[in-house]
């Protein structure tokens, strides 16, 4: 009789939680005070409450617009403000965050009794524009490191990608994915409703160093500089030597684009064009999360001219042109946007 090909799965990931995960990550940290931990926790705690509310949307009249419109001049969905203010409830609720900088929120909030000395970056719900229409959103997020001895202040918030001491995100897509990022490699973890837990499931995330994806607005186009329709036209070439012609995948949610890039390696691009000539995309909530996790996969993150991570935030909703992918593709990125004149 021909012996079945399936074999169970691996019973030793069977435990492994993300909370499991992190705490074993800060036994490795001599003289660690577990506020991190607890911070990463409360992180996925709050992302756990929003997959809930995501999931029902369409029951919970929770779907459509405020009316309202945020800082950046963008109109809010309902389910943005009910992410935010999870958010924001969870991770007040502890203490061991000092203060929180939202894409909901002009200013940051800021939690003076809290303590540990960490700060978090948040875009609750991206992708809005996807929302209604049930296509992959999602949450993401990052912890920096206050300066020591620095009064807490927004200011606190103005520093470069560098200081940040985790980031991450969580795609609310067929499944809920959390991928993390401590700064040494990159892991996801896969949330299932059953047991209320996520759990390891896909460990040590490399992006590869070549795709065959690349994903832009091509709506854009009239608003490029010509080294971006220089490279737009360069990967849609006919070379098979070369892997060419790339395929396109583009949801409009920077949250899927970036994750499939991730895991499969080509090229995510919004790069600075007429309409948004320093680019759509948020530094500190956006940008920076998705740098510090592809840098840390092996990948690359590029303005176009220089390392996103490298920036030095002037405000706290600054944008930035955002181009992020396996290293093979971003530096010939680059290559071609080099060829644009400074400030064109
Ligand atoms: P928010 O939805 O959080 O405002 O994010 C902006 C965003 O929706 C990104 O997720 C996405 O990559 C981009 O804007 C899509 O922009 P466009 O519709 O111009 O292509």
């Amino acid at each position: 009789m021909n012996q079945p090909s399936w074999s169970p799965p691996d019973a030793s990931k069977a435990g492994a939680t993300l909370e499991t995960f992190i705490l074993e990550g800060m036994f490795q940290v001599p003289g660690a005070t577990g506020m991190f931990t607890s911070l990463l926790n409360q992180i996925s705690l709050a992302c756990k409450l929003i997959t809930g509310r995501v999931r029902r949307a369409g029951l919970a009249d929770v779907l459509g617009w405020t009316g309202e419109t945020n800082v950046q001049g963008e109109s809010v969905q309902k389910l943005d403000i009910i992410a935010n203010e999870t958010m924001l409830a969870v991770l007040k609720r502890r203490g061991h965050c000092m203060g929180v900088a939202s894409e909901e929120l002009d200013n940051a909030v800021l939690f003076p009794q809290a303590r540990g000395g960490y700060l978090v970056v948040v875009d609750p719900l991206d992708g809005s524009s996807n929302i209604d229409v049930d296509v992959s959103i999602g949450t993401i997020f990052g912890i920096l490191r206050m300066k020591p001895e620095t009064p807490l202040s927004e200011e606190s918030f103005l520093v470069s990608g560098r200081n940040y001491a985790a980031a991450g995100y969580v795609i609310y897509g067929s499944s809920t994915v959390l991928v993390l990022s401590t700064g040494k490699g990159v892991h996801g973890f896969t949330w299932d409703p059953g047991a209320g837990e996520f759990f390891l499931s896909h460990e040590n995330i490399r992006c590869p160093t070549r795709g065959n994806i690349y994903s832009v607005n091509e709506g854009n186009t009239a608003r490029w500089t010509p080294g971006v329709k220089r490279w737009v036209d360069h990967v849609k070439q006919e070379n098979k030597a070369d892997g060419r012609p790339y395929s396109h995948r583009y949801v409009g949610s920077l949250v899927a684009d970036a994750h499939r890039t991730l895991l499969k390696g080509g090229i995510f691009a919004y790069p600075a064009d007429k309409k948004s000539p320093k680019g759509k995309l948020r530094l500190l909530y956006e940008a920076n999360p998705m740098a510090f996790v592809f840098e840390a996969a092996g990948g690359r993150a590029t303005t176009g001219k220089g390392s996103v991570l490298d920036i030095v935030p002037t405000e706290l909703h600054q944008r930035v042109p955002l181009i992020i992918g396996s290293k093979h593709d971003v530096e010939t990125f680059e290559e071609f946007a080099k060829q644009d004149p400074e400030g064109a």
